[in-house]
């Protein structure tokens, strides 16, 4: 090749690339980008949807490495608050490794977290964490495991409508056990539900969901029998009640090509009146089967009540509502971010942290009624500081193009937990945009971010 052949064969690279990461940055999907999440138990709570995610450490590889479970909220299932987190293997004294899969119910006024860690070799016993909010922090309700054995893993506890509570778990094995209205002491011993025949045709592996919808019990699950070894999808069973007899359902989301994690594992409910199928995939830059990444899904029920196939999508479920950008914000709302973290924060909750030059966060769907005139935001940073610039629909990054609205210098504040109100002003923001908050300075760690308003 000449070397103009080869320039312009590298800038058609380029441009791909750049085009490429356009993509990648604006879908929706996995809706939480500053950590690995898997397992998620989405829970609905006072118009509230709460996701309880289990958490891959950075950089794992080989074996799951997990030490605590996050849980985020959302009121239009696009921009995700950051809670922190909310119970750890700390939490239980009597646990050893392996905070694994589990599922909050509320009752008696109470949030009740069950959730698996590993005693010793394959097994597990079942801990349940207690709290009055749903963001936490839950402590030890009983002091040791509510009930413990082998393959005891991903807990999915439910209440029905005549006060029953029932908890099913386990892998390879599906196993069952009533709870008493205590939440915390079972009513009944452990057995195990046949998962033979027609009932879930011998293709159960782990990952229950057990939930009632319409007098028909739904019991959703993680399987391997499909063709491609190692590898999780998503099949279901249902039942006219707690007890069986199951039918078999069929798969619900099948392995995709490009899916990076071998495992999934999957919640539903309903919220503002659609339904939502939450699963994980290894999606994230340097994701895994180990390294994993919460998605959503929107889908509909048929009318039989059978559940359609609902491929993973990097869209996501679409906005409902809007977000109200005159009352503080967390800056832990994201919908989409690049490069950021979040640590607990001196001020209460959580805050971003780790941003770099060129790093960013998206936040979808903001509604600018009132023209806003100006833009405040609490930052700290123990080094030179940085600049926040403020799009509006998109970020300028090669050839795509955002409105610049208003740019905020952050000074260095004497501290990264010392907390300052910065403000700069706003122009041409009216409307309902799409708004981007672009990290822009030198190398190294520039500040932290905690709120935001504009006024
Ligand atoms: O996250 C650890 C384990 O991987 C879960 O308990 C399983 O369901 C699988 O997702």
């Amino acid at each position: 090749m000449k070397n103009s052949a080869i320039q312009q064969y590298l800038a058609s690279i380029v441009l791909a690339l750049i085009a490429c990461w356009g993509t990648i940055c604006f879908a929706d999907n996995p809706i939480v980008q500053t950590m690995y999440t898997a397992d998620p138990a989405p829970f609905v709570h006072n118009g509230v949807l709460y996701a309880y995610l289990d958490h891959d450490e950075d950089g794992t590889y080989g074996w799951f490495k997990m030490k605590d479970w996050r849980c985020f909220s959302t009121t239009d299932m696009v921009n995700w608050t950051d809670l922190g987190v909310v119970a750890s293997l700390k939490t239980f004294s009597w646990a050893k490794i392996d905070a694994w899969a589990g599922q909050v119910v509320y009752r008696n006024s109470k949030f009740y977290y069950y959730v698996p860690m590993r005693l010793s070799g394959d097994m597990f016993g079942i801990g349940v964490g207690v709290s009055d909010k749903p963001e936490g922090p839950f402590t030890d309700a009983i002091g040791k495991p509510l009930i413990s054995g082998n393959g005891y893993i991903d807990p999915t506890v439910f209440v029905d409508d005549d006060g029953r509570a029932y908890l099913f778990c386990g892998n390879p094995k599906l196993f069952t056990v009533k709870l008493n209205s205590d939440m915390i002491t079972t009513a009944s011993l452990v057995t195990q539900v046949p998962t033979t025949g027609t009932t879930f045709k011998n293709q159960y592996l782990e990952g229950p969901w057990f939930y009632k919808r319409g007098g028909l019990y739904y019991m959703l699950f993680s399987s391997q029998n499909n063709g491609t070894p190692g590898k999780e999808d998503i099949r279901y069973s249902t039942s006219p009640s707690p007890d069986g007899p199951w039918t078999f359902g069929g798969c619900i989301q099948p392995v995709q090509a490009g899916g990076k994690s071998w495992t999934n594992h999957c919640g539903v409910v309903d919220y503002k009146g659609n339904s939502y199928f939450f699963y994980h995939t290894g999606d994230l830059p340097k994701g895994s089967g180990f390294t994993r990444s919460t998605c959503v899904e929107l889908f509909k029920y048929n009318a039989d009540g059978t559940i359609p196939e609902i491929p993973m999508t990097k869209t996501g479920a679409a906005q409902i509502g809007t977000l109200n950008p005159y009352a503080r914000v967390e800056a832990e709302t994201i919908c989409f971010s690049f490069g950021v973290k979040t640590e607990v924060c001196s001020a209460g909750g959580v805050n971003v942290c780790k941003i770099k030059n060129n790093s960013y966060i998206k936040v979808k769907g903001v509604d600018f009624t009132k023209d806003a005139k100006s833009f405040t935001a609490s930052v700290a940073s123990d080094t030179k500081g940085g600049k926040i610039e403020i799009y509006l629909d998109n970020l300028t990054t090669g050839t795509v193009v955002g409105t610049l609205v208003g740019t905020l210098d952050v000074p260095s504040t004497g501290g990264a937990q010392e907390w300052k109100e910065k403000s700069c002003k706003i122009k041409n923001a009216k409307g309902v945009h799409d708004l981007y908050f672009k990290f822009v300075g030198e190398d190294g760690v520039l500040f932290n971010f905690d709120w935001w308003k504009f006024e």
